[in-house]
């Protein structure tokens, strides 16, 4: 017998709408999460993908979320929307506020999309790719639960803080990149320890403080940043401009608040969007084309460029389908009630 199984996109979706319509969520967190789950696996991202489900239902179960959250949105100064997630997924905060910051980002060049409250367990690229999309540059950024220790330490402090940029290229996929400021994500760590596979060196800690490649000993000690000092000051940085900058939870207190239940964070996301249009008034092509040139530098010596493996898998998925592990397709049959 496979050890995989591969599903359309549209079963995909029917079986995601079908699993969370019965834990009773509302009908438009059921379409926002579904939609970036879906999306997430067409483009190969396993960690984040169909996956998500198990924690989302999870935390559904566990009393977390607001099934029926309605995100508010309020106008906060010319260049600030916020939107306060009523303790839902974020996924529909976002889809509440994007029209709105985008709008502010066309008329002042810059604005920042601030969401509270929300429980954040996705992808980041699907959210700042389709503003690429729409000529636009953009950043996001979000903490979570304290897993990762800051370099020199070995106690957990960060959260995977991931952190995800879009560039516009005309007639091209967007530049994206988007990854945790965790040397893996702890999502990547989960999966090896379903499929029984030891971790990299230099991904993590035991509980003892001890280098590990345990992938159930990572998950009860401490997770590393990337890059050393770097990341562990790129990670304290998510953690200040998505926490309380915005008036919102460290991952030390999303952790706290979550008191071992493991649910997935709450805490907030920040959103910067850059209209490239207004910083360069009449001389957009030509900058859009000085981009080119970096981007030829870099696919010119044979490197690669990120998302160039998510653009591939999607064309590639889209045609022939989601293949996941069986195992993981029979855990989701059984949620879904089939
Ligand atoms: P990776 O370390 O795999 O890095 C991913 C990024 O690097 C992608 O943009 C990827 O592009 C690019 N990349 C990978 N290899 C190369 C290469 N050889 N050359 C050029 N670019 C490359 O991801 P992480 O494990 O750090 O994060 C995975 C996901 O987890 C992210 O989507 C992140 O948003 C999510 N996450 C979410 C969290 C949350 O709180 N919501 C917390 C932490 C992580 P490509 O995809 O094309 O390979
Ligand atoms: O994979 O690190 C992770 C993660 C945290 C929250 C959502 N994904």
């Amino acid at each position: 017998m496979s050890d995989t199984v591969t599903i359309t996109v549209a079963e995909a979706i029917n079986l995601s709408m079908t699993i969370l319509r019965r834990t009773g969520l509302s009908e438009a967190q059921c379409d926002a999460v579904s939609d970036v789950v879906v999306r997430t696996q067409i483009d190969d991202c396993h960690s984040h993908g169909l996956y998500r489900l198990l924690g989302c239902v999870h935390s559904i179960a566990v009393g977390r979320i607001n099934k029926t959250a309605e995100p508010k949105l309020s106008d906060m100064a010319p260049g600030i929307v916020r939107v306060d997630a009523d303790h839902g997924f974020s996924s529909l905060a976002y889809r509440a506020g994007i029209d709105a910051v985008v709008a502010k980002a066309r008329v002042q060049g810059l604005a920042a999309l601030a969401i509270n409250n929300c429980y954040h367990f996705s992808a980041l690229w699907p959210e700042v790719e389709p503003l690429a999309d729409q000529g636009l540059a953009a950043i996001a950024l979000t903490p979570s639960h304290s897993w990762v220790a800051p370099a020199g330490g070995t106690q957990p402090v960060f959260g995977t803080n991931p952190f995800a940029f879009a560039w516009p290229r005309p007639g091209q996929h967007p530049f994206v990149f988007d990854f945790a400021t965790s040397a893996t994500a702890r999502g990547e760590i989960e999966l090896h320890r379903r499929a029984g596979k030891p971790i990299a060196d230099g991904l993590a800690l035991d509980d003892k403080g001890s280098p590990t490649t345990d992938p159930t000993e990572a998950l009860k000690g401490a997770m590393l940043t990337f890059g050393g000092h770097k990341g562990s000051a790129l990670s304290t940085m998510v953690e200040l401009l998505a926490g309380p900058l915005i008036g919102d939870m460290l991952s030390i207190e999303s952790k706290a608040d979550d008191a071992q239940i493991g649910a997935s964070p709450l805490h907030g996301e920040l959103i910067l969007v850059f209209d490239p249009e207004s910083f360069l008034a009449g001389a957009l092509g030509e900058n859009l084309a000085r981009a080119e040139l970096l981007f030829d530098a870099i696919t010119g010596q044979g490197a690669r460029l990120p998302s160039q493996r998510r653009y591939e898998a999607r064309e590639r998925n889209q045609r022939g389908g989601l293949t996941i592990p069986a195992a993981l397709f029979g855990e989701l049959l059984e949620l879904a009630g089939l």
